[in-house]
């Protein structure tokens, strides 16, 4: 019982410390402290962007092989680029389908590889003109 008294009141002053120095720290400098934290926070948010952020492009490589394009059907961000890496029997090309895709013309290759940056959200259809049945699509988040 004694134990248990001398207990609580100890918990009643270490409220009042922690209380005391709560508003201690309030009146002397509230203001510089909310500004400290303000400035470390940006600054590792800032560095979590650098590091894991858009800044860091990908690139995607599409196999033009065995009359196909592989994967067809690719999806990226903006910025990143995509690379056809030609190596098949015969040559290929890749050319956009529309307007939308108007940017996306490869020259005709036989081994090789060319890559194209996409630089603005959308889907871009393209095809091989020399072999109309061999399709794909790029999509730009
Ligand atoms: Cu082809």
């Amino acid at each position: 019982m004694s134990i248990r008294r001398q207990s609580s009141s100890r918990a009643l002053i270490l409220v009042a410390v922690v209380a005391g120095a709560l508003v201690v720290g309030g009146c002397s400098s509230n203001s510089s402290d909310k500004a400290a934290a303000t400035t470390t926070a940006a600054a590792s948010s800032g560095a979590a962007a650098t590091s894991t952020g858009p800044a860091a492009p990908a690139a995607v490589t599409v196999e033009v092989k065995d009359m196909k394009f592989s994967p067809a059907d690719v999806t990226i961000k903006a910025g990143d680029t995509v690379t056809w890496k030609f190596d098949d029997r015969a040559p290929h090309a890749v050319q956009g389908i529309g307007d939308v895709a108007l940017g996306i013309n490869s020259p005709i290759i036989h081994k090789g590889e060319w890559s194209h940056t996409f630089t603005t959200a959308g889907t871009y259809r393209y095809l091989c003109p020399l072999h109309p049945d061999m399709k794909g699509s790029v999509t730009v988040q």
